[in-house]
C-alpha cells in the first residue's frame, strides 16, 4: 500500500465525550477527519462511523472510525501530528482509558513494523478489539498484518468467530 513515495497510513479514531463545539462524539470524529487533512496529509478513504460499547471502565458508549491516509511524515512525525490534532480537541492528558473527546491510534503502516519508546505499529490491541477492525475491514480489508500476516478482514472474522475468553490474550 504505497502512492508513489508516499507512505500509507491507517489511523483509528475513538471518542465517547461531547465536544463544545463540535458536539456528540460522532460529530467529533467527522471534525477530526477534517483537521487531519493538511499540506502533509492526504486523505484516501473513510471507513462508516460505527457505535461501540466502551472496553475498560468509561460507561459512555463510543464513536469509532478508522481513515486511510497517505503522506510523507515519519511515524514520530504521524504521531506528532495525531497528538497535536487531540490537543486542539482538548484531550486532557494522563487519566489511562478515561473519556475522551479524541483518541487517535496509528494501526498500520505501510513501512510495516516500528517500535520505539515512544510508538509501536501495529498497535498492539488492534488484532484483539472489534471496534477497530470492523471500521478498518471496510476499507483496508486485504492488507496484511506484518507480524501475523492476516489480512484485516481475517483478523475480523477470527475475532467475531473468537469466544470472549479468548479476546482477553495479548496479541504479543
Ligand atoms: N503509542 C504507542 N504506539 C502507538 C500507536 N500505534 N498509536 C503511545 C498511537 N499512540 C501510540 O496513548 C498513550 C501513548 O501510546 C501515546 O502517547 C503514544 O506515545 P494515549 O492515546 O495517550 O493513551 P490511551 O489512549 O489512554 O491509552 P491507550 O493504551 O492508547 O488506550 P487505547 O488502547 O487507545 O484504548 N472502547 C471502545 N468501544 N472504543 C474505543 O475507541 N478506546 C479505549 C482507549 C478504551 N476503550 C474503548 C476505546
Ligand atoms: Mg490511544
Amino acid at each position: 500500500m504505497t502512492r508513489g513515495d508516499m507512505e500509507t497510513y491507517a489511523i483509528g479514531l475513538g471518542s465517547n465525550r461531547r465536544h463544545a463545539r463540535h458536539g456528540d462524539p460522532r460529530r467529533v470524529l467527522l471534525a477530526a477527519l477534517a483537521a487531519l487533512e493538511c499540506d502533509e496529509i492526504e486523505p484516501i478513504d473513510t471507513s462508516p462511523i460505527i457505535a461501540s460499547a466502551p472496553l475498560g471502565p468509561s460507561r459512555r458508549r463510543y464513536a469509532n472510525a478508522a481513515a486511510l491516509v497517505a503522506s510523507r511524515l515519519s511515524p514520530p512525525e504521524m504521531l506528532a501530528r495525531l497528538k497535536a490534532v487531540e490537543a486542539a480537541f482538548g484531550r486532557r492528558r494522563g487519566q489511562r482509558w478515561s473519556a475522551r473527546t479524541l483518541d487517535l491510534d496509528i494501526l498500520l503502516w505501510s513501512g510495516g513494523v516500528w517500535s520505539d519508546a515512544a510508538l509501536t505499529i501495529p498497535h498492539p490491541a488492534m488484532t484483539q478489539r472489534a471496534f477497530v477492525l470492523a471500521p478498518l475491514a471496510s476499507i483496508a480489508a486485504t492488507w496484511r498484518h506484518p507480524l501475523t500476516s492476516r489480512t484485516v478482514r481475517q483478523h475480523a472474522m477470527r475475532l467475531r468467530r473468537a469466544k470472549p475468553v479468548d479476546r482477553h490474550v495479548p496479541a504479543f
